[in-house]
């Protein structure tokens, strides 16, 4: 068994039932955790709507090939299109670490090699896990993030 984090992130149509919704489906059985809702300044891509995001730890013994799985499950699940890169979404599901595990599979790369630049991934990470990201790495993270409550509450 291993902790496992994922990403999510929705600016397109509901925001919250795509974000639940996600979250139902990738977690599967697993025992999990899910961070408060952060809305949060699109970083990188077109102009676009504000984002809502969230971080979910799995403790689970799937790995990173699996955990894509999932994601793009949830992905294709909530009507997700490929379109622009960093373009707007319904759902994106990124896998951001598996334990200690890496992996260079082109598909899925881990840790995600952009885990530490984006304040999006970030505050909703160091809410799970404040011993993965320090005060200095999270200052160094770009965008505006204001954290909103939990899922419940909001849908
Ligand atoms: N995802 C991206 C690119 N930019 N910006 C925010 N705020 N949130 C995201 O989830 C996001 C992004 C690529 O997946
Ligand atoms: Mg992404
Ligand atoms: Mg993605």
């Amino acid at each position: 068994m291993h902790r496992a984090y994922l990403s999510l992130g929705s600016n397109v149509g509901d925001r919250a039932e795509h974000l639940a919704a996600g979250v139902a489906l990738v977690v599967a059985s697993d025992a999990h955790r899910v961070s408060q809702v952060y809305e949060t300044e699109p970083v990188g891509g077109v102009a676009q709507d504000d984002f809502w995001n969230l971080v979910v730890e799995l403790t689970t013994d799937a790995g990173p090939r699996e955990l894509l799985d999932r994601c793009r499950a949830a992905e294709a699940a909530r009507g997700r299109v490929r379109e622009l890169r960093w373009g707007p979404r319904t759902l994106d599901v990124d896998v951001l670490l598996v334990g200690e595990l890496t992996s260079d599979d082109p598909e899925v790369v881990v840790p995600h090699p952009r885990l530490y630049e984006r304040a999006f991934v970030l505050a909703p990470l160091r809410e799970l896990a404040p011993q993965l990201v320090s005060d200095d790495q999270l200052d160094a993270g770009v965008g505006r993030v204001v954290a909103l409550g939990t899922l419940e509450t909001l849908r």
